[in-house]
């Protein structure tokens, strides 16, 4: 029998909000809003190559019109997905310096998005697979107020919602509220996200390690030898891993998530005064990590989990280090050991 039984992602969000006997179902049509965004991207990806929206923004297409860069046509398109379906408060964006308010026409409601529209969107011109990520928080400041930048400012541990669509080879919508993870596959020939992987879990421990090694020399010496360790021949340890790096995050988090192992983006000790991490907690680290926890995995930016660290700014960077159970705490023995992260 077919894992899917041609559950739709609709007939999901139904099945998970009656879980909760109290759901408003604002939710549920939040969650509709981001899987109808998530087909828009879709087309929009699929025909790149063919529609001269590839490459830099402001560059005149076939048409003669201002051509937008992809991950900026994406952010428009969860924009006016989302900011009239009256169940957000406020969102942020990747592609937005400052929070972004409801439109003062629509009704503000309880809950609050951080997304990516377009992770990985650098390599797009390449045909490599890119994503968007999202997460979703309860507001703090009283309903019926505008929403303020507090209401985005929390840690992961309290995202109701996180997940991600990967546009690869299929659109994959995987996504969590807490229940464990659950991925869709988009049926492109009658526009529905089927249920493909129920109740995703990762490996306790993989043969694929994913990290930059070009930024080899700028780690700290825990994550070196940590790497270096993976890189060992040593048959009991079943070492040497298998390097895996696409630069695309979202793919490279999503076949760790699968396969087992562990994807790095260490701390840069380039500057050592200025030590400088390059992934982004709010709409990145945090939902990824959300999920890959709720699949059994494990996160870390060196010192605790993701899901515990206290956004300031919209655009934190933190550390990040997420994947199976076992090889994140190999990881934490070594940085333990030699003391930075
Ligand atoms: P580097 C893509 O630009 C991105 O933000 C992530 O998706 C990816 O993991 C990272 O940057 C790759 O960075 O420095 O290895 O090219």
């Amino acid at each position: 029998m077919n894992s899917s039984r041609g559950i739709t992602i609709e007939r999901h969000f139904i099945d998970q909000q009656e879980l909760h006997p109290e759901a408003s179902g604002e939710l549920t049509r939040l969650l509709h809003q981001l899987a109808f965004a998530a087909k828009m991207i879709t087309k929009e990806v699929r025909s790149a190559g063919l529609s001269d929206i590839l490459g830099e923004a402001g560059h005149m297409n076939v048409q003669g019109e201002v051509v937008q860069k992809l991950d900026e046509i994406s952010n428009d398109v969860i924009y006016r997905s989302m900011d009239h379906a009256g169940v957000l408060c406020c969102m942020a964006s990747e592609e937005r310096d400052e929070m972004i308010a409801i439109p003062k026409e629509f009704r503000c409601g309880k809950y609050t998005l951080a997304f990516d529209p377009l992770d990985g969107s650098s390599n797009i011109d390449a045909n490599v697979n890119v994503g968007t990520i999202f997460s979703i928080h309860k507001r703090v400041t009283p309903e019926g107020t505008p929403g303020q930048v507090e209401d985005l400012l929390q840690p992961g541990r309290k995202q109701v919602v996180a997940g991600y669509i990967v546009y690869g080879s299929s659109t994959m919508m995987v996504y969590t509220t807490g229940h464990g993870v659950n991925g869709f596959t988009l049926d492109p020939t009658i526009g529905e996200f089927l249920l493909s992987h129920p109740n995703m879990k990762i490996p306790p421990r993989g043969k694929y390690f994913s990290v930059n090694m070009g930024n080899r020399h700028f780690w700290s010496e825990g994550v070196r030898r940590y790497v270096d360790h993976l890189t060992t021949p040593n048959k009991e340890l079943g070492t040497p891993y298998s390097l895996r790096y696409i630069g695309s995050m979202i793919a490279d988090v999503h076949r760790t998530l699968l396969y087992g192992g562990i994807f790095m983006y260490p701390m840069d000790y380039k500057d050592p005064q200025n030590p400088k991490s390059k992934l982004r907690l709010l709409y990145e680290a945090a939902p990824m990590s959300m999920v890959v926890e709720q699949a059994g995995g494990l996160s870390t930016n060196g010192r605790m989990s993701i899901l515990d660290v206290q956004p300031k700014g919209l655009h934190d960077r933190v550390p990040l280090f997420v994947g199976s159970k076992e090889e994140i705490t190999d990881l934490n023995h070594f940085i333990e050991k030699y003391n930075v992260i």
